[in-house]
C-alpha cells in the first residue's frame, strides 16, 4: 500500500497530475537563430526543423514554419508555439499551426514591441500526439525595434 502511493506520487512528479501527456524536452541545435535561417531539434521519436519570418520585425506579421520527420510525425494533433522573453513577461503571445500534409505545419504571428529594447525572442514550441508532447525551445533575435 505505501510502496503504491510512493509510486503513484513518483508518477505525478515526473509526468505531472491528471490527464495531460508527459512532456518531452527535445534536443536543440546549439548557436542557432530561427529567424535568421531552419533550426534543428531532436526528440525520442520526433526530429523538427523550425523556421521563422524571414524577416521577423515587432508589430510585423511574419511566418512560422515546422516541417517534422520520424515515427512520431505522421501522429501529430496539434503544433502550438509560444513567443516569450528569459526573466521578462511578454504577455501570452500563443500561436496554433495549420498541417499542410506531410509532417509540414505552418502560422503566422505577430509579436509586440519590447519596452527594454531587448531583441532576444525564444520560440517555445509543442508538438502533440497522443501519448506524448514533445517540447523545443528555439531562441531567435528580431530585427529593430
Ligand atoms: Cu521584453
Amino acid at each position: 500500500m505505501r510502496a503504491g502511493l510512493a509510486a503513484w506520487l513518483l508518477s505525478m512528479l515526473l509526468f505531472g497530475c491528471g490527464t495531460e501527456a508527459r512532456v518531452l524536452p527535445m534536443m536543440v541545435e546549439a548557436g542557432c537563430d530561427a529567424a535568421a535561417g531552419p533550426c534543428g531539434a531532436e526528440g525520442e521519436a520526433l526530429s523538427i526543423r523550425f523556421r521563422l519570418g524571414a524577416p521577423v520585425r515587432p508589430l510585423s506579421r511574419f511566418d512560422i514554419e515546422l516541417v517534422a520527420e520520424g515515427p512520431s510525425a505522421g501522429r501529430i494533433a496539434q503544433v502550438e508555439v509560444w513567443f516569450e522573453m528569459a526573466d521578462m513577461d511578454m504577455g501570452l503571445n500563443r500561436y496554433r499551426l495549420d498541417a499542410r500534409g506531410k509532417g509540414r505545419w505552418t502560422g503566422a504571428a505577430m509579436l509586440p514591441v519590447c519596452t527594454s529594447g531587448r531583441s532576444d525572442w525564444r520560440a517555445r514550441v509543442r508538438v502533440a500526439e497522443a501519448q506524448r508532447t514533445y517540447e523545443a525551445v528555439f531562441p531567435f533575435r528580431v530585427k529593430g525595434r
